[in-house]
């Protein structure tokens, strides 16, 4: 090793204040993309949501400010202000400056903590990522300001005014030369705050994007001193969420597009379960559908990947619906292997679990899954309990819910029946495979793609317009099953399905094996206008709900075939949206006014697919079968110019619920969606 390169105690820079943060944003806020910046706003939330949680405030205001601005503001208790004897620091600014500092404020006999506060660390974090930062509070019968730039204060914290009123303001701007870009998705922030008003009940969260006033507009708004916006300002785009039904509010939510089997939502809420475990939250509907929807949080953070209190929920769930049926004589006395399986209780159910710790554990760094073991017990016993009382007090829904999962039970024994004689048969393993299939010369799975194409006249192109070394090509003809009703022994009966599961190598259910896979890219490549859209939704679906590590691996991906070609003599270029090929055309010496831009777009809406500018000819493709084999080649297979967009279970799970309103027993609520989404070139899935 080179002498200089040595490292020894003065080399280390001795990290203080807010410094780590903004050396290693990553290790506090994930990333500085997209995920990191939206990560300032929820950390300044949780910890308004917290106080809500404590029973110290009911509302909770975010605004969207011009200038990339961001307002928080509470009605809790307020930062306090007063000084700290030994630093001679307000707790405002040590709360504001110290990493991890509310803990310090968290201790026992400060009554904080055991009323169910669990401020999270971060508004440090957010002051050290911000160029500018401006604390107000109301508290103790005065109104006062400190401002901050870059995490350090400007000033001490100054009492301004009198008032009575009580809560924190908090407004920043995030530092541009910290994150990549600054855009906030005001959808994002919706959807995500919605999801904390259903987990804490009787929280009024209001969301304003006030990003685009006009100066005057500003001025009337006049943030300062101000503490609620909504109320007068009604027309700049707002919305409230509200709900006293807490979780079952969110079973109802996630319900609007089904049919329920049972007319009651059970709910159950019970706090100071035990000593760590602070509360236990459930609320559950079973729908006429075959897919469970479980979500899971626990001190409202979602866990995707669920842990240990929807294992004690699973377990509750069958014993007590087990216990019921078998009291009330739903298994016949001759049937020795009557009972219902884990899975069998669960088709059709829509869950919500909350609970809410002292020590928390997560499985792993994302908090997608929870650990700690308490959680387990206490879920299972609250649950237990409460919904055996609920099944005896309300016996139509335990009726309606006992002969759902009756149905379930008897269709898992037929697919059962069924599975076992095609797989005995060796209909999937040992079978040759399907003759639709050009497969590729290549046997190596990590060289091999497959791309599913959308029927025969494009399979035909992209089977001369392959790499067949590498490229295997599966054409689908029109729609797949539909596997939302379908199960596993239907769905292998149906022909499209069994091909695509044949060229997987994988199997599906139960033998299922991943490391058979014979493709290490599999492509889906479906036309750009709705019945694409429709196709792509349907094997996005059939992927996350049979082949969901396919997903996870990320062996999943979308072609992207470009919209428009682009001619001008020898010249030929392809666009992939309208920018580039605006772009394209300047490029080429093209006037393209706004007039120009006005006539593509309303052309589009025609049968007029291509159309002559001068000497500039310019084709927009409807459909994959529409370019000739060297085209699609060119554009969509090539490894050198092909765009693909890897496919993340967000995006499965999006097409899930597009899915469910397709395709599910709502068909109020389909036709509006299909009426109201049927002039998209490109459903949003
Ligand atoms: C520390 C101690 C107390 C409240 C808070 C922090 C607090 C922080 C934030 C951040 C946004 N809104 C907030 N509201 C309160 C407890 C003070 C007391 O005991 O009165």
């Amino acid at each position: 090793m080179a002498a200089e390169k040595k490292y020894d105690a003065s080399a280390i820079s001795v990290l203080e204040g807010l410094e780590p943060v903004r050396k290693r944003p990553g290790m506090y806020i994930g990333t500085t993309g997209p995920d990191g910046l939206h990560h300032l706003i929820w950390e300044v939330f949780d910890n308004s949501r917290d106080e809500a949680m404590g029973g110290f405030a009911d509302r909770v205001e975010i605004t969207l400010l011009p200038d990339d601005y961001i307002r928080v503001v509470d009605n809790g208790r307020g930062i306090p202000v007063d000084t700290h004897k030994q630093s001679k620091v307000s707790a405002l600014e040590t709360i504001l400056t110290t990493l991890h500092a509310g803990g310090k404020f968290g201790g026992e006999g400060s009554g904080y903590k055991a009323s169910g506060g669990l401020h999270g660390v971060g508004v440090s974090v957010v002051n050290a990522l911000s160029t500018h930062l401006i604390a107000e509070v109301h508290r103790d019968g005065g109104y006062y300001i400190q401002e901050y730039n870059i995490g350090k204060a400007k000033a001490k914290v100054k009492k301004v005014g009198a008032s009575k009123s009580k809560g924190t303001i908090i407004t920043f701007k995030a530092d541009i030369s910290i994150f990549k870009e600054i855009i906030y998705d005001y959808k994002r922030i919706v959807s995500r705050l919605r999801q904390q008003a259903y987990l804490v009940k009787a929280m009024k969260v209001t969301v304003i994007d006030a990003r685009e006033l006009t100066e005057a507009e500003q001025k009337k708004l006049d943030l300062k001193g101000k503490f609620y916006l909504s109320e007068e300002h009604l027309e700049v785009p707002h919305q409230n969420f509200y709900f006293e039904g807490g979780l079952r509010s969110l079973v109802a939510f996630n319900n609007q597009y089904q049919k329920p089997v049972h007319k009651n939502i059970f709910y159950v809420e019970k706090n100071d379960v035990t000593p760590e475990v602070m509360s236990v939250e459930v609320a559950l509907q079973y729908v006429d559908d075959i897919a469970p929807r479980i979500s899971a949080f626990a001190n409202n953070i979602y866990n995707p990947e669920h842990g240990t209190h929807i294992t004690g929920f699973k377990t509750a769930l069958t014993r007590t619906l087990n216990n019921y049926a078998k009291k009330n004589n739903f298994f016949s006395a001759k049937d020795k292997d009557a009972g219902f399986t884990g899975d069998d209780v669960l088709e059709g159910i829509t869950a919500v679990v909350s609970v809410k710790m002292q020590e928390i554990q997560f499985e792993g760094q994302t908090k997608a899954k929870l650990g700690s073991v308490e959680a387990r017990s206490a879920t299972e016993s609250v649950f237990g309990d409460s919904f055996g009382m609920y099944l005896e007090e309300n016996p139509d829904d335990a009726k309606a819910i006992i002969n759902k999962v009756i149905i379930a039970v008897k269709a898992r024994k037929a697919a059962k029946a069924a599975k076992d004689s095609v797989l005995r048969k060796g209909a999937l393993e040992g079978m040759s495979l399907p003759g639709k299939l050009a497969d590729c010369q290549s046997k190596r799975a990590e060289d091999s793609e497959l791309f599913i194409v959308e029927g025969d006249s494009a399979g035909g192109s992209a089977k001369m317009g392959r790499d067949r070394k590498t490229q295997a090509i599966l054409p689908l003809r029109g729609k797949i099953l539909n596997v939302e009703r379908a199960r596993i022994d239907k769905m292998l009966a149906s022909e499209q399905i069994k091909n695509l599961v044949i060229a997987l190598g994988t199997a599906i259910g139960d033998v299922f094996d991943i490391s058979k896979l014979r493709y290490h890219k599999i492509i889906i490549a479906t036309d750009a206008d709705v019945d694409g859209a429709h196709i792509r939704t349907l094997l996005l679906t059939l992927f996350y709900r049979y082949f969901r590590p396919l997903i996870d691996g990320g062996f999943l991906y979308i072609a992207q075939p470009p919209l428009y070609k682009i001619q001008k003599g020898k010249d030929v270029r392809y666009a992939f949206d309208d920018n580039e090929k605006f772009a394209i055309l300047k490029d080429m010496g093209e006037d393209v006014s706004e007039d120009d831009n006005e006539e593509e777009d309303s052309e589009e809406e025609t049968e007029e697919t291509t159309k002559k500018s001068g000497r500039v000819r310019i084709q927009r493709y409807k459909g994959l079968g529409e370019m000739n084999a060297e085209e699609l080649g060119e554009t969509t297979m090539n490894i050198e110019n092909r765009i693909l967009k890897q496919v993340e279970v967000d995006d499965a799970i999006n097409a899930d619920k597009v899915f469910d309103i397709l395709m599910g027993n709502d068909v109020p609520s389909r036709k509006s969606f299909i009426q109201n989404n049927a002039k998209m070139a490109n459903l949003d899935i």
